[in-house]
């Protein structure tokens, strides 16, 4: 481990990181100590304006990408190297919580400040990245500025999805790019000679372990499905039960279905049904459509395609008078790091003297894209009871200290000093 790394990681100020964090959260705050700060809102350009406001009061260099994707440059040594680039997402779910995505926001600013305080020089640049809609809960899929960015999708794919009041997501770009008008572009896809993520564990293994640090090694693949099943709507009162074609009573028999068929005795499979929306959605009419998500997870990448594709297929058996669609919105894949980085991880929580474990990630990340674009590392830090996606969300003052000292010393050792 280069003595500069040590050196920078000692530069980070742990008031510093968690003031900010906090000053971060109350952008968005909702009862319960969480916060709703979703994609490209008024408290996702806020919470951008913020940032910027740092970056610049340090003489960091902020820019953009026509996704929206916001970058914080440090600026290296050799100004034509591929920077080391190091970040997350502001965008939280509906009821989420002041650390998913946030803290490594704040880590990776905290990394750039670090390395000016301790006067410590790098042959690569070193950039801050704020990624465009991680979560995907306002407009789905989720990872759309990691994906647009390593070439996965093109964001025309994505410019009419709609959120729930009928905003397009092309609308709420605009309005987020027009917001920061002064900020030069940067293009898709450039170079990077690594990317590292620092992000809560989100799971109650370190806690549970008393382990400051997870020294992350894969990210379970996930496939996003939105099911739609379409009847007829007719009078609740006078329509014959035998007569009806119920959008809703379809998919419930679809839904327990795949219950059954996803049922996994060692449960490692995830198979979520988060959102259910319905049509008329009247006390007094049957549901001519019933739309519903599927979210599911699996380290397996066999399992993963066998249990996604078999989803069409049991839903239709389901359906006794209705139709029924299923589409395909993500497609995120099982990753594993490369040894290279998770050791350079590992070496820097050791040398750190932080009591760490190699381990999978449950949640995706951007991560799980960066990684087919450059050598790609994450570094966990843990949170109460594993709690995530929910207002309840906590991280100790110390703890997110620690990662960002072991995400410091990890980005001087890839970077060259
Ligand atoms: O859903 C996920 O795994 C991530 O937290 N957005
Ligand atoms: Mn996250
Ligand atoms: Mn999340
Ligand atoms: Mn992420």
């Amino acid at each position: 481990m280069p003595a500069d790394a040590l050196k920078a990681a000692q530069g980070v100020d742990k008031n510093r990181q968690w003031t900010r964090l906090m000053e971060l959260a109350e952008i968005g705050a909702i009862p319960g100590g969480g916060v709703n700060r979703q994609s490209l809102s008024t408290e996702d350009r806020q919470a951008r304006a913020l940032l910027v406001k740092w970056a610049l009061a340090r003489g960091f260099e902020p820019s953009v990408d026509d996704f929206g994707n916001l970058y914080v440059r440090r600026a290296g040594l050799n100004p034509d190297a591929p920077p080391i680039l190091t970040g997350s997402h502001l965008d939280s779910q509906p009821s989420g919580g002041r650390f998913d995505g946030a803290y490594g926001v704040m880590a990776a600013l905290e990394v750039l400040e670090a390395l000016s305080d301790a006067g410590v020089e790098t042959e690569h640049p070193v950039d801050l990245v704020v990624w465009t809609n991680e979560e995907g809960s306002r407009f789905a899929p989720g990872a759309m500025g990691s994906m647009v960015f390593t070439g996965v999708a093109s964001p025309q794919l994505w410019l009419d999805v709609m959120d729930d009041e009928g905003i397009a997501l092309s609308q709420a770009l605009a309005e987020t790019l027009e917001a920061m008008p002064e900020l030069p572009r940067r293009s898709f896809g450039f170079p990077v000679h690594a990317y590292i993520e620092a992000h809560i564990e989100q799971g109650p293994i370190l806690e549970a372990e008393q382990l400051p640090i997870g020294v992350v090694t894969s990210i379970q693949g996930a496939r996003w499905f939105t099911v739609t099943v379409e009847g007829e709507t007719a009078h609740a009162g006078t329509t014959p039960l035998k007569l009806r074609k119920d959008a809703l009573q379809e998919a419930l028999a679809a839904i327990q279905a795949l219950n059954a068929f996803m049922n996994d005795p060692e449960d490692v499979l995830r198979f979520t049904v988060g959102r259910l929306d319905l049509e008329p959605n009247s006390h007094n009419s049957v549901s001519a459509l019933c739309r519903f998500t599927i979210d599911l997870r699996h380290p397996d990448p066999a399992v993963l395609r066998a249990k996604g594709d078999a989803i069409e297929t049991i839903c239709a058996k389901a359906m006794r008078a209705c139709a029924v669609q299923v589409t395909q919105n993500l497609g995120l894949p099982c990753v594993a790091f490369p040894e290279a980085i998770v050791d350079t991880v590992q070496a820097s929580a050791q040398a750190l003297g932080l009591g760490h474990k190699r381990m999978p990630s449950g949640a995706f990340h951007d991560a799980s894209f960066l990684a087919q674009h450059c050598p790609s590392g994450m570094v966990f830090v843990p949170c109460a009871k594993g709690v995530s996606h929910n207002v309840a969300e906590y991280a100790t003052p110390e703890d997110v200290a620690g990662g960002t000292r072991v995400l410091t010393a990890s980005i001087v050792a890839l970077s060259g000093a």
